[in-house]
């Protein structure tokens, strides 16, 4: 009994290829051409055959180590006499090929004749070859029907360098749909076949000058000392390689090559859930390097076709998604899948701005992390209606507007005064509330760039007059981005009024880390019951959101009912 080591042959220039699987087990019996492990490159996977018949004593590879030309992969016990050169000559295989070639006029081109057949080489060294360049005709194969295909992509255009393996076209039968690799390196000369045809076997598909290596006797290889024992080296000899070298073996007016289709999917119920999505070898490399499951990746080439940039889009979107759950939403809570709108039709996709995405992870963060309660009432301000609408003339005098929203920050300020923990803020992890002696107001303005919230200084010092004026400046500041960012700091209470756009009510969202936040809608004449009869009055329907952490359903109605109060009678503004 002699140990023998398969090593891994010439796999076509691939620099470093994965072991995506590992075909046999220590302690099986090969034979020769058994699949040992199936490598996988960019541009091609490949299935490495035991190039002696024995049994396997060790496996030298792993699943996901990167090997190259000349790797061990497993030490073979052959019986004594066993070991022969000749035996170790073995083919590398296109992993999920259809056996469509196996009618030896399809590769006629590529395969050694009697007198052109390799020598024996030595361990895992490949011939060594000179260049010359040919063209070559490269027809469609053996497609396992004799029914016509459509071509549903060609993947190449003229003037294209192609490596051997590189998709060339992709047709498709009523029952599967298979890339027809280039059967050699070299560059695109001419496309003689569109997509969106049919084609039969044999016919035109394109033009290919190669390069060709031309080989010359290559030295004997080593043969293993059966009689000693010791362990000998076999390199099998890809049949890819064959097809692209020797002069000998290239007659000089080459025949059509006729490749060996690969089958991306079938119509036939899936053995394994990769193989009903149409994508190439090199995108389901990609794929299993991410962990990406193509089932999920919506493929825009034809025919659904998963094409490399669809996978970078869905990792991307999987990771953006990702971070912006883990940044914001912090561990454990589930993220919103991320889903491609396009498959249920058009979109327009734009970018968010700045100001959007903080807008958004600041209310993220406050939903997320405040209990929140809110309370309604409705203030009856006929009265200041009236009296407002009186000053207007004066307001304009004073080349300032007199809306509601003075009238409401100093109302505020006043209730706050009364209820100083709507203006507090929690600290030391929840251990303490932080009581201010200052009243600045957060006022939140709606401008084209999205949601700001300027803060108006010492409401509670200043006049109805000078609040209009603070409150115009500072709206007219925000809507032409001219803010500092001192000026939308410091708030210990923020009134957020939508009466101007409309609606009857709405829940605010506190902004911390404030604890509460007023909400003002569309003030409306309503028929009020005063008791003897309905009367007609201005009513403004408020709206208190606020931490139920710092403020309970006491606090909180206490200062609603307060505000609606002095709403409803400003003459205690003075007080
Ligand atoms: N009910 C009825 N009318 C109202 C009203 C209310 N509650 N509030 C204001 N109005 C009236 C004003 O009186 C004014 O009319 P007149 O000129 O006839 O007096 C008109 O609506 C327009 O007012 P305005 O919006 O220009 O001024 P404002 O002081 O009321 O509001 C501001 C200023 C900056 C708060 C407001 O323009 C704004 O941007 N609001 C949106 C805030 C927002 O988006 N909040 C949601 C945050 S959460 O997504």
């Amino acid at each position: 009994m002699t140990t023998a080591q398969v090593t891994v042959p010439d796999i076509g220039g691939a620099e470093g290829a994965e072991v995506i699987e590992i075909l046999v087990a220590v302690g099986d019996e090969v034979v020769v051409d058994q699949g040992l492990i199936v490598l996988e490159s960019d541009k091609a996977s490949m299935e490495i055959p035991s190039t002696l018949a024995g049994k396997v004593v060790e496996l030298l590879v792993s699943e996901g180590e990167e090997l190259a030309e000349g790797a061990p992969v497993a030490l073979i016990a052959v019986a004594d006499g066993e070991t022969t050169a000749d035996q170790s000559v073995g083919e590398v295989e296109q992993s999920k090929l259809v056996d469509a070639s196996t009618d030896g006029s399809d590769v006629d081109t590529f395969q050694p004749s009697e007198e052109t057949d390799r020598q024996p080489e030595e361990s895992t060294g490949a011939p060594r070859a000179s260049t010359s360049a040919i063209e070559q005709l490269v027809v469609v194969p053996d497609i396992g029907t004799d029914d016509a295909v459509e071509l549903i992509e060609v993947c190449v255009s003229a003037g294209d360098s192609v490596a051997e393996g590189d998709s060339l076209v992709v047709l498709e039968s009523d029952k599967a749909s298979m890339e027809v690799p280039s059967p050699l390196a070299g560059e695109v000369l001419e496309l003689l076949a569109d997509a969106g045809t049919t084609v039969s076997q044999g016919d035109k598909l394109m033009t290919i000058k190669a390069t060709v290596a031309e080989q010359s006797p290559a030295p004997e290889r080593a043969k293993a000392d059966s009689s000693s024992g010791d362990s000998a080296e076999s390199a099998p000899i890809p049949k890819a390689n064959e097809s692209s070298t020797g002069s000998q073996i290239v007659p000089s007016t080459p025949a059509p090559a006729t490749p060996t289709p690969r089958v991306m999917a079938q119509s036939e119920p899936a053995t394994n859930e990769s193989t009903s999505i149409y994508a190439g070898p090199a995108v389901r490399k990609l794929a299993r390097e991410f962990g990406v499951d193509l089932q999920q990746v919506n493929g825009s080439g034809p025919k659904e076709r998963v094409l490399k940039e669809d996978l970078q889009q869905f990792v991307k979107r999987a990771l953006s998604s990702r971070s912006a759950a883990v940044s914001s939403a912090g561990p454990g809570i589930p993220a919103v899948p991320d889903i491609d709108f396009s498959q249920f039709g058009p979109v327009e996709v734009t970018k968010r701005n700045r100001l959007e995405k903080l807008t958004a992870d600041n209310m993220q963060r406050s939903w997320l992390n405040v209990p929140h309660v809110t309370q309604f009432d409705q203030a009856d301000i006929t009265e200041l209606e009236a009296f407002r609408k009186s000053m207007k003339a004066e307001a304009e005098r004073r080349d300032t507007r007199l809306t509601p929203m003075p009238f409401l920050l100093k109302a505020c300020s006043v209730a706050l005064r009364e209820h100083p923990k709507l203006a507090s803020s929690l600290a030391a992890g929840g251990d303490e509330l932080v009581f201010k002696q200052y009243c600045h107001i957060g006022m939140a303005v709606d401008t084209p760039a999205g949601l700001v919230v300027p803060v108006i200084r010492d409401v509670d010092k200043k006049t109805v007059w000078q609040l209009a004026d603070d409150a115009l400046t500072l709206a007219h500041k925000a809507r032409d981005r001219k803010l500092a960012p001192g000026e939308m700091k410091g708030g210990c209470f923020t009134i957020s009024s939508l009466g101007s756009i409309g609606g009857s009510g709405f829940t605010p969202i506190v902004n911390t880390p404030e604890v509460a936040i007023l909400g003002v809608s569309n003030a409306e004449m309503r028929p009020v019951w005063d008791g003897e009869s309905f009367l007609p009055r201005k009513m403004l329907p408020l709206a208190l959101s606020y931490d139920h952490r710092v403020i309970n359903g006491g606090d909180g109605g206490r200062f609603l009912s307060y505000l609606v109060r002095l709403l409803g009678d400003i003459r205690q503004l003075l007080m």
